[in-house]
Parts: structure tokens; sequence; C-alpha cells
């Protein structure tokens, strides 16, 4: 029997291989945890768009949660794209059943190349009802505005963080790789601190960074790690990443 710990990763597949599941798994294994696959979504994409998705039933993102809880060990779960409000409504139901297991909600909106991958509606829910069961979330910017619409458009990024905070996350990380800087500055944001991961920005562009980082925190609260560690680990993991793009 393996003694890797497992992660259950929940995300749609992305057929060009640079985000999603494969991402996810290629992460995760890298880092020798075992991964259990719950598909929210087939997508059909290039590097430029998203020209297809199909959505998986909910009752199906049901039946491969609760199988991959029942057949395996999970220390961590990991949410990336989950499509549609009925898929979001499925997840929390069955998330809520495993309350010790660290959750990290990477809460992916679009695709880099601008394709939607969660409906309007799904968004609200998401904030309302899976929010609350993250031990830590991982918006970009674009994200981390989208969600705080209703605050003033300048707002800053902290008191931004804080106000997702109040929806019941743990932690949040915000991702600074959409500035124009000479570092990639990330901040962890919990109701006692705020801890920055600097790393030197690199001239590439490579998709899948938001993928590797939420599934390599997730790798390291899988082996009990705590959330500052796991951050300040998967911050090196995506600059790695990054450096071996070609
Ligand atoms: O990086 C976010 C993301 C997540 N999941 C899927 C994606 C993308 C971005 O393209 O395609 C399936």
């Amino acid at each position: 029997m393996s003694t890797q710990p497992t992660v259950l990763v929940i995300a749609g597949s992305d057929s060009s291989g640079g985000a999603g599941l494969t991402r996810d798994v290629v992460t995760l294994t890298s880092m020798n945890v075992d991964v259990s696959c719950v598909v929210t979504a087939v997508t059909a994409q290039t590097n430029q768009r998203v020209s297809a998705v199909q959505y998986v039933t909910p009752a199906m993102v049901r039946q491969q949660i609760r199988d991959g809880f029942a057949a395996e060990d999970i220390g961590a779960v990991k949410i990336g794209m989950l499509g549609t409000v009925d898929i979001v409504q499925v997840v929390a139901d069955e998330l809520r059943l495993h309350p010790r297991v660290p959750i990290v909600l990477d809460p992916v909106i679009l695709s880099s190349s601008g394709g939607v991958l969660l409906e309007a509606d799904g968004i609200q829910l998401m904030m309302n009802i899976l929010m609350p069961l993250a031990s830590v979330l991982t918006p970009n910017l674009p994200e981390l505005h989208r969600l705080t619409m209703t605050l003033a458009e300048s707002a800053d990024v902290i008191s931004r963080a804080r106000f997702l905070l109040s929806s019941g996350a743990q932690a949040v990380l915000v991702k600074g790789g959409h500035v124009d800087a000479a570092q990639a500055r990330d901040v962890l944001i919990t109701t006692e601190a705020e801890q920055w991961f600097v790393e030197p920005r690199l001239s590439v562009q490579r998709r899948g960074t938001g993928c590797t980082l939420a599934s390599a925190i997730a790798a390291s609260l899988a082996r009990g790690a705590t959330l500052s560690i796991a951050c300040a680990h998967a911050k090196r993991v995506v600059t790695n990443y990054l450096r071996t793009a070609d």
C-alpha cells in the first residue's frame, strides 16, 4: 500500500494540457502525492481559445467525490473549474461531510484566453456556500476584483482580500502574477496576519500557473504542513515551472 498522502482534485480537463486537471496531476505527482480525480467538465482548448465545454452531470460529480472519499484517506482537496451552479451545490454538499480535510479553493472564473469557466450564478453560490468551507482561496487579481465587485473601485488588494475572509474562508492568497512589476508578489491574508511571498518576475508567459500553485499548496497541506509553509513552497514550485518553460 502507498504511504503517500492523497489529494482529491475537483477540476475540469483542458484538452491542450496547459491547465486544469492535467496540470494538477502533473504537479501533485511531482510532489509525490497520489491523486483522486473528480472531473467537473471536459473542455476543448488551444492556448488561444476555449472552443467547447461539456459539463459533467451533478450526480456524476457527486458520485466521483463519494467514491474518492470511500476509496482513499484524503489528505486535502483542491478545487479548480466548477462550471455550473449545480456543480457548485453538490461539491459544497459533499465536502461539508468532511470538515477536517483542508480545502484549497482556486476560484476559477475565466481562462487566461477569456473563456467562461464558471457561469455567473455559480460565482455567487461559490461565495455563499463553498468559500466558508475553504482553508484558503487563491484568486488572481482579475478574480479578486470580480469577487469583490461590490466594493469601491478604489479598494486596495488587502481590503478586497479581507472582504473575502468575511465570506468565511480561513485565508486568502492573492496572486500578484497579473501585475507588471519587477517582482512577483503574492500575499497571504488571515484574520490575524498578512504575509508576503516574493520571487523575481520571469519574462515568460505560461498557462497553468494558478492550477500549479493551488495543487502544490494542497500537496503540502496533505502532508501536514502549515498554510504559511505550504504557500511559500508552492510559490517556489511555480517559479520553477516558469523557469522550465520552453
Ligand atoms: O487556470 C484555470 C483553468 C482551470 N481549469 C481549466 C482551465 C483553466 C484555464 O484555462 O482550462 C479546465
